[in-house]
């Protein structure tokens, strides 16, 4: 048996019920697979990859909380940090009833590849909780969140590891963390991202995922001879990412014509009204009927829907797996020829695989959705520098790096004879530095 099947065997074996764990880790090893072969020896004296599949540690804790009528509730908290050999743990916090540890080591173990790529220095880290902010009123959420960082504080610090949003976890929610951080540390510092901008946050950070996603998108159509203008988008989600995809689409003359949430979708033939969108999600937080309300041209559905639309250009900004095998073989019979992920493996090993034999040209979300995580480095080199940039001067950087990842994608794609896979050069470019990091460090 080879040393990576031996590893996919061992994931399994040592971390049951973590279906989502499991399938990250085959996606990466099975890239790495022609890396690995060439040295197989050395690497697995080393135990390089039991390593990587590892966490470095995971931090588990009870949140208590006191909901408006008085009644006591408790949640999961989890912190995962999972490698830290070119920086410090970095990544979001989710906050959706969903939540698990295997979810939570999922996201972790993306993250090292994804922060790896934006070539800045930021390990790899995630967390959150089964908390469930949908429906709870603000006094609820930081009740909530002041419970979470009671605890998370004594493991994180801006040299040690900074946490930001993800699913569930916006600005409210990081002000109210940041909060209490800085009430029970004294210290006034970077150690979260995607802050306010009247206490350390950066310009361009909350559409960065977003711009980064639609950047890298025109650069993947670019390089294969086509061009973005006047293409048709179908777009999942109504969150952070979604919001500000559809903004920059629409802004390089492409037209997203879908979005949906939890509940349901919409299709505006039209083009989606981004102003209206973020009324209704950023402002209301309502639901998606509530755009449709306002909005003649679009029409809702209940459920899911979105990959039924014909399009261009497919971009998944929801959440894991919700673009499944038959999604992709609907997407490639009305014509879809790129897609590129928002969210974080939202597309099925199947469905991947589906659109990689058709000719899709296919972007995995480590590579895709990396602008958000590069832009929060931004804040934390401006937090240490205690300066702060223009909105231009981050976009343009944000630019920069979404660009240099395409190209050091395809080309590690090329040197291993693979063309055009663009989720085996994402992993071996991913994984190339992390790996020369934790040689250089020993064993540890
Ligand atoms: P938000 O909470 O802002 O939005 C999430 C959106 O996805 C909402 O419209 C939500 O609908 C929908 N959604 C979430 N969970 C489900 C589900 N289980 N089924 C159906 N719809 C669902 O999150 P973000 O936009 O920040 O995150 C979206 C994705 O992008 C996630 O995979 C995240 O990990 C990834 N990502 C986020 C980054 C960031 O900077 N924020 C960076 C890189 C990746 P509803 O409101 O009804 O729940
Ligand atoms: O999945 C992700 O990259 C994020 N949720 C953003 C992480 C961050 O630290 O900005």
């Amino acid at each position: 048996m080879s040393y990576v099947d031996e590893v996919l065997d061992l994931v399994v074996a040592k971390n049951p019920a973590q279906p989502e764990f499991h399938q990250a880790t085959k996606e990466v090893l099975e890239s790495l697979r022609v890396v690995i072969e060439a040295n197989e020896d050395e690497y697995k004296k080393d135990a390089l990859l039991e390593r990587l599949v590892t966490p470095e540690r995971v931090i588990m804790f009870r949140v208590p909380w006191v909901d408006d009528k008085g009644q006591v509730q408790v949640n999961n908290g989890f912190r995962v940090q999972f490698n830290s050999a070119i920086g410090p743990y970095k990544g979001g916090l989710r906050f959706h009833p969903s939540v698990n540890l295997g979810i939570i080591k999922f996201l972790g173990f993306e993250q090292i590849f994804k922060n790896s790529l934006t070539g800045l220095p930021i390990g790899g880290g995630k967390g959150g909780s089964d908390f469930d902010p949908k429906g709870k009123s603000d006094r609820e959420v930081m009740a909530f969140c002041q419970s979470f960082m009671t605890e998370l504080c004594k493991h994180i610090g801006a040299d040690t590891d900074v946490p930001a949003g993800d699913i569930g976890v916006g600005g409210r929610e990081i002000g109210y963390m940041y909060g209490q951080y800085k009430r029970i540390r004294n210290l006034y510092e970077g150690v979260l991202t995607g802050k306010g901008l009247t206490y350390g946050g950066s310009l361009a950070r909350t559409e960065a995922t977003g711009y980064g996603l639609l950047y890298l998108t025109a650069e993947m159509l670019k390089c294969n001879g086509k061009d973005i203008a006047g293409k048709t988008v179908a777009i999942s989600g109504a969150g952070n990412v979604a919001i500000y995809a559809i903004q920059k689409a629409q802004q390089l003359g492409a037209k997203p014509v879908t979005c949906s949430d939890s509940t349901g979708w919409i299709y505006d033939p039209e083009g989606i009204d981004v102003a209206l969108l973020k009324e209704v999600k950023e402002v209301k937080r309502a639901r998606l009927t509530e755009y449709a309300a306002n909005r003649p041209s679009a029409v809702y559905h209940e459920g899911k829907g979105v990959w039924t639309v014909a399009c261009d250009i497919a971009l998944p900004c929801a959440t894991q797996n919700e673009l499944n095998l038959d999604d992709a073989k609907t997407l490639v019979a009305n014509g879809c020829f790129a897609v590129a992920e928002g969210a974080n493996m939202p597309t099925t090993l199947e469905a991947t695989e589906y659109f990689q034999k058709n000719g899709v040209l296919f972007c995995p979300g480590k590579a895709s959705n990396a602008g958000g995580v590069a832009t929060s480095a931004l804040e934390m080199s401006q937090n240490s520098e205690r300066l702060s940039w223009t909105f231009e001067e981050v976009d343009n950087k944000l630019q920069n790096i979404m660009v240099n990842i395409f190209h050091n994608l395809d080309d590690a794609a090329k040197r291993y004879g693979k063309e055009g896979d663009y989720v085996a050069g994402a992993n071996i470019a991913g994984f190339e530095k992390v790996a020369t990091a934790m040689k250089a460090q020993g064993i540890v």
